[in-house]
Parts: structure tokens; sequence; C-alpha cells
């Protein structure tokens, strides 16, 4: 009986030991696919999340017309970026046929605004105008001199490259300025705690982001200074007929003198630059004269255009 019960007990113990085996198996087999099945969502979603970011694939379009990549229409100007407004008005200025593809379809450099021609894509502002001005045969510089051609590089490259900086400052790292980026963009998780910091560190990088509330408003003003007493009595910044630096200029411009709110920014141009102020103005009414259907009024309106 007892070498029974010990036979008993050996096969209990070994039918128990395949059991668990068999589970163990099991269990592994479904984790492995479970792991497996969760990476590969993952990754699935993050590319087709990535793609919406990318430039779109080349799709039917109407021939000789560009098509302008740019980020949604702005609360007080048509754009909330001083570069897709500098890209747009120098369309306008050239009469070149556009239209506009509004959303955050980055250009293959990672950068907004960038524009697609007769299927090729061309990324950076002074390239796209570079471009379209070999393609097109345009110059809106071939009335000024060598010289005067000079002055409008440096200007340029004060606006592109330094004043751009202050720009970022005064709207994403003021808090005041970042509620006017939440009223474009809207006030997501993604814009506070993912762009916001983004653009925080980009100017800290590049330097301007180092300085006090105090200095970067001195740097801010000399610059706009340096354009109000150049600007004097003229029409344009080159002269009484508008020239390509005007693009540039006005988008700045705008963005400072329309949109730029944040207690302190918005006041440097009533209150420091009346040329600018005219200047504004005027560009507004010759290359804008549909301003009003391209913003959202403060994110009341839907823009048309
Ligand atoms: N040099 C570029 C500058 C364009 C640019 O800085 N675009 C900004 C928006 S205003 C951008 O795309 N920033 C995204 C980023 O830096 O990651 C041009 O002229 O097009």
């Amino acid at each position: 009986r007892a070498r029974l019960w010990s036979n008993k007990g050996q096969q209990l113990l070994s039918t128990n030991m395949s059991d668990i085996m068999y589970a163990s198996y099991v269990y592994l087999l479904y984790g492995t696919a479970g792991v497996v099945t969760s990476i590969v969502s993952l990754w699935l979603i993050i590319q087709k999340l990535k793609s919406k970011f990318r430039p779109p694939p080349i799709a039917p379009f109407p021939p000789d017309t560009v098509q302008l990549f740019q980020f949604n229409r702005g609360p007080y100007c048509p754009s909330f970026s001083p570069f897709p407004m500098k890209l747009e008005t120098y369309l306008r200025m050239a009469k070149i046929p556009y239209q506009n593809d509004f959303g955050s379809h980055f250009s293959k450099k990672g950068k907004i605004p960038w524009i697609r021609y007769n299927g090729e894509d061309v990324a950076d502002t002074a390239f796209c105008i570079d471009f379209l001005n070999k393609k097109l045969d345009i110059d809106l510089d071939k009335h000024l001199s060598y010289e005067e051609q000079a002055v409008s590089w440096a200007f340029k490259r004060m606006l592109n490259e330094g004043l751009y900086w202050v720009a970022v400052y005064y709207r994403w790292v003021t808090d005041g300025g970042f509620r006017m980026a939440q009223l474009c963009f809207g006030n997501t998780i993604v814009i506070k705690y993912i762009v916001r910091p983004m653009m925080v560190k980009q100017c800290y990088s590049q330097g301007l982001g180092r300085h006090s509330p105090e200095e970067i408003k001195t740097i801010a003003l000399a610059d706009l200074q340096a354009i109000e007493t150049f600007l004097g009595n003229k029409k344009f910044l080159m002269g009484n007929e508008p020239s390509e630096v005007d693009c540039s200029l006005f988008g700045f411009m705008a963005q400072f003198y329309w949109q730029l709110k944040d207690g302190v920014a918005e006041k440097f141009i009533p209150d420091h630059c009346p040329k600018i102020v005219q200047y504004c103005e005027r560009m507004k009414a010759r290359f804008w004269p549909d301003w009003d259907e391209c913003i959202t009024h403060g994110g009341t309106k839907i823009p048309t255009k």
C-alpha cells in the first residue's frame, strides 16, 4: 500500500511538473507576443505621428502655382510667425499664383514655411525666394544700386538672425507672449510641455535667452530704433518703391506691431517708432487688402482665406 501511495505521489508530482512547464511555455509565448505587438504598435503610432510633420507625398496640384506650407492663420496677423509672413508677402509682391497649405507639415530641413512648385520642394524662405526669382525671372531689387543691395542684405540678416530671437523670447519665454502662442496653436499639453521648453532651450542655446529681461529690451529697442532711423521719411525701407527686404521687414514688424502681446513688446513700436507704424499700415494696405479675412481676430473667427 505504501508503494502504491508513493507511485501515486510520483505520478501526481510529474503531472503537476508538466502542467507547470506547459503553463510557463504558454505564458512565455503570450508574453513575448504581447511585448512584440506593443512595440510594433508604438512604432506604427510614432511613424504615423511623424508623417504628420514631414512633407506630404506629391499630389496633383495646379501647374505653375506655388504650394505654400505654413502654420494656421494667426490671431492678429495672417501668420503667427515672421517667416511665413515674409514669404507670403513676397508671393503677393511678385504676383506669383499660390495656394496655402495650412498645418504642421515641416520641410525636409525641419522648419516652416517652405514651398512646392511643379513637384520641386524648396526649404528656407531665402532659398524659396531665390528659386522663384530664377525660375520666373523676377527681381524685386532691380531698381537698387549694388550698395543699396548690400545694405538690404545686412538688414535681412539682422531681422532673420537677430530680431527673430527677440521675437522668440517675447513669444515663447515670457508668459504673456506664450498666451498668444496658445491662442494660435491651442492650449495643449504638447505646446505647453514639449514645444515651449524646446523654444526656450533654442533661445538659450542661441544666446539671447541668457540675458536679463532688461538687456533683451535694450537689444530689441536698439534694433527697432535702427530700422526707424533708416526708414526715415521713405515709404519703404530702400526708397519709395518696395523691394525684397520689405517682405522680411514687414514679416517682422507686423509681429511686433500687431501680435506680440506680452505687456512690453507690443508697446515698442507705437511708443518709440512712429515711422514703423506708418510703414506697417502702408504695407498692409498695399499687399494685404484681405487682412481681416486672413486672421482669427484673437481666436474668435475662422479665417476665410
Ligand atoms: N531660416 C528659416 C527659418 C524658419 C524658421 O525658423 N521657422 C520656425 C518657425 S518661425 C520653425 O520652423 N521652427 C521650428 C523649429 O525650429 O524646430 C527660413 O528663413 O525659412
